[in-house]
């Protein structure tokens, strides 16, 4: 009678555990302007990533993983809305000021993931506006809607971009350490009387600005648009990746319990490039370099947070990045002069802003523990199939107007197949629809237009009609056009793009 019964028990167990398999918690780390080639496991020279390295020697490292566009603004909005931003105006690089452009209420990535039972959080990087155009944010009251909107439990964010003002964090939809008497207030077209700016107080600042970046002065450093008071709320630069990171830990540490969904937008290695003295001289190449073994040490805490709490087996932890690299960008950091050997992008031509491979390209790092091959993936994948992979391997809902571009990748995602994407768009991110390549197999179709190439001083390279045709698998570095020798398959692919364009429509 024991017997039987144990017998029984095992089976029901059996039986509960196969109708509901443990779901993986997912942590997104997503650099910023991390290029192709700037970690260790993708061949960086001069700067060592060895938690990336690690977690891609215990994972599944991509090396046809792809950010939809070469800049922030566009692939954040396709990575949450699993929709291609060239659909949509006015999701180029946002001001700090920018109202909300996901509409609330939609199915976004989070969304979905909350209303299958995960807690939500965002941390870091936002760069996707917040408040309404009828109500533009107020800086010292309630700032909605955000990520709270969107499907978010928890956020911990800066508004825009390192070097764009408001300087200050945002906890849910307040700006920390606010004092109300001296309130925040935030213009990018004029200045606030008696307010020093990056050309009134060049001398003072602790990095010279290269271009642009000569408003006002916080920390040291000129931003692009204008700002005053809110001085106790200020940001400082180079504690930020520690005070993301910590957020991060605390977040997980409190998500713990339920499955959660953690994105966690870093700052680095995004201009202003202030790493925190510890990451001083850690690499060969200056400030860049050094924040990327900053960024590589964000990733390790949170890998660390994960063991210590038991949660690393049934986690799936993601690395990747929301653009190519870029060296000068704005600040005298020393970028370009202190390279050496090192290729930010591989072997790819260009990098962030530019619809060469280089801009969109990007590292892509994958580890759940024991449910994932290990070893390297060939797949074709895109940020904006996250969604539709993320909602089947939770069990999330999505009809099928939502996330239009969005395709359910998860066996490439776990090796189970190399058989990724047939084609994908790449997008320069200038916030409409120029600027787009198609790419099919190992063929990429680039439409006629003008782009930067080069990380700098840039180049501008102009692409004729009908557009360039590049095989990337014996020319990974795009030096041979061979449209002229392929007529033919540039009027087919410039009809499926041209197809695909206007789908949405
Ligand atoms: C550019 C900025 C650049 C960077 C970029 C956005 C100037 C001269 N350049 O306009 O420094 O902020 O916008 O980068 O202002 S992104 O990674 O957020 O897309
Ligand atoms: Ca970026």
């Amino acid at each position: 009678m024991i017997r039987l019964h144990t017998i029984l028990t095992a089976a029901v167990l059996t039986i509960h555990c196969h109708a509901a398999p443990p779901r993986p918690n997912i942590v997104l780390i997503y650099g910023d302007d991390v290029g192709y080639g700037d970690v260790g496991c993708y061949g960086a020279e001069g700067v060592s990533t060895p938690h990336i390295d690690g977690l891609a020697r215990d994972g599944l490292r991509f090396t046809n993983g792809y950010a939809t566009s070469a800049t922030c603004t566009p692939s954040r909005f396709s990575l949450f809305t699993g929709k291609y931003a060239f659909r949509q105006t006015g999701t180029g690089v946002l001001p700090g000021n920018a109202a909300l452009i996901i509409r609330p209420g939609s199915a976004t990535l989070p969304a979905v993931l909350r209303d299958a039972g995960y807690t939500t959080g965002a941390i870091g990087k936002w760069h996707l506006g917040l408040g309404s155009e009828a109500a533009p944010v107020d800086w010292n009251g309630e700032i909605r809607p955000g990520p709270l909107e969107i499907g978010f439990d928890y956020s911990y964010i800066m508004a825009a971009t390192g070097d764009r003002v408001p300087c200050v964090y945002v906890e849910n939809r307040k700006v920390v350490n606010l004092d109300h008497a001296d309130p925040i207030r935030v213009s990018y077209t004029h200045n606030f009387p008696g307010e020093p700016t990056g050309i009134t107080a060049r001398d003072s600042l602790k990095m010279d600005w290269s271009h642009g970046h000569n408003d006002s002065v916080v920390n040291g450093v000129g931003r692009i648009g204008f700002m005053t008071g809110g001085k106790a709320a200020l940001w400082n630069d180079e504690t930020m990746a520690a005070t993301f990171t910590g957020k991060a830990e605390e977040f997980i540490e409190s998500a713990k319990d339920k499955p959660f969904f953690l994105y966690f937008g870093t700052h680095g290695i995004h201009v202003p490039r202030l790493p925190d003295k510890r990451f001083l001289g850690k690499s060969t190449m200056g400030p860049r370099g050094d924040a990327i073994a900053e960024f590589d040490w964000c990733v390790g805490e949170i890998l660390n947070t994960l063991d210590r709490l038991g949660l690393a087996e049934n986690t799936m932890v993601i690395v990747s990045s929301d653009n190519g690299p870029v060296l000068d960008d704005g600040y005298k950091d020393m970028a370009n002069e202190k390279l050496g050997e090192h290729k930010p992008a591989g072997a790819l031509r260009g990098g962030k802003y530019s619809i060469f491979e280089g801009g969109t390209r990007v590292p892509l790092v994958v580890r759940w523990p024991g449910k994932i091959e290990h070893g390297v993936s060939g797949a074709l994948v895109s940020q904006v199939d996250f969604l539709a992979t993320f909602a089947a391997l939770t069990g999330g809902k999505i009809d099928a107007d939502d996330a239009p571009d969005s395709q359910d990748m998860t066996a490439a995602l776990v090796g189970k197949s190399e058989q990724g994407r047939e084609s994908l768009v790449e997008y320069k991110g200038s916030g409409n629809e120029s600027g787009l390549a198609l790419r099919k197999g190992d063929l990429l179709y680039i439409s006629p237009g003008v782009t930067r190439e080069k990380l700098g001083p840039w180049k501008f390279v102009k692409t004729p009609a009908p557009g360039a045709l590049f095989d990337l698998a014996s020319d990974p570095g795009q030096t041979q056009n061979i449209a002229a020798d392929q007529p033919e398959k540039v009027k087919e692919m410039r009809r499926e793009l041209a197809g695909i364009v206007k789908k949405g429509k």
